[in-house]
């Protein structure tokens, strides 16, 4: 067989969770980047979620996600980036552990409107001394605040990134990426 050893270049894997409160785009940013076909686990919201699931806000959501989102990115040609949407419902917080497992960092979407269901999200990642940033997805119509006034608001270690962004859009998505892997990259030169 002809095969061109030197052309083959295989990527490392490594896992980000895509985390946040309810409702905020997490499952709209693992798809809009997605380069596979994204997995989702969508439930109809029903009734019987009236007054346990805060819509305001994001009134025309009609699902949520109740086990995970699954997407796959290559960022260069040698990385590879898995990504794992967390469910935004605190009932189903016991599948975090093993959703987290082996993450080299994670994303922390947040919405303006409802700051403080940011704040699950963000204890987590500290207890479990996971790397994230914090991605503001700015939905129509909102008010945007500057990063240093959404780092006060969520009480932010300074170093920690806060970035704009639009989980509907792919490219805005890919720079929400670059900059986790560049504060990952500037935690292990400090840690150096
Ligand atoms: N206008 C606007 N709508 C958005 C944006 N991101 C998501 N949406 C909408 O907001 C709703 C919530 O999006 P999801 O991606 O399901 O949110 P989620 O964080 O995965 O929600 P849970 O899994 O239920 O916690 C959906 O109706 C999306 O179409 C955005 O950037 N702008
Ligand atoms: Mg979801």
């Amino acid at each position: 067989m002809d095969y061109e050893h030197s052309d083959l270049v295989l990527p490392t894997a490594y896992k980000i969770v895509v985390a946040g409160g309810f409702g905020v785009g997490k499952t709209t940013m693992v798809g809009s980047v997605s380069e596979i076909q994204p997995f989702f686990t969508e439930e109809l919201l029903t009734d019987a979620s009236l007054g346990v699931d805060d819509v305001s806000g994001v009134e025309a959501k009609t699902t949520t996600t109740v086990a995970l989102d699954f997407g796959r990115i290559r960022i260069s040609q040698d990385m590879m980036l898995y990504l794992f949407g967390t469910p935004g419902q605190d009932r189903f917080l016991f599948i975090w552990d093993e959703l987290v497992e082996g993450a080299i960092g994670a994303v922390v979407v947040a919405d303006t409107r409802r700051l403080e269901d940011s704040f699950t999200s963000i204890d987590y990642f500290e207890r479990m001394g996971v790397p994230f940033i914090v991605a503001v997805n700015c939905f129509d119509g909102t008010r945007v605040y500057a990063t240093d006034e959404v780092k006060a608001a969520l009480n932010l270690d300074p170093g920690v990134p806060v970035r704009h962004c639009d989980a509907r859009k792919r490219d805005s998505v890919k720079e929400v990426l670059v900059t986790l892997l560049e504060h990952l990259l500037t935690l292990r030169a400090v840690a150096a």
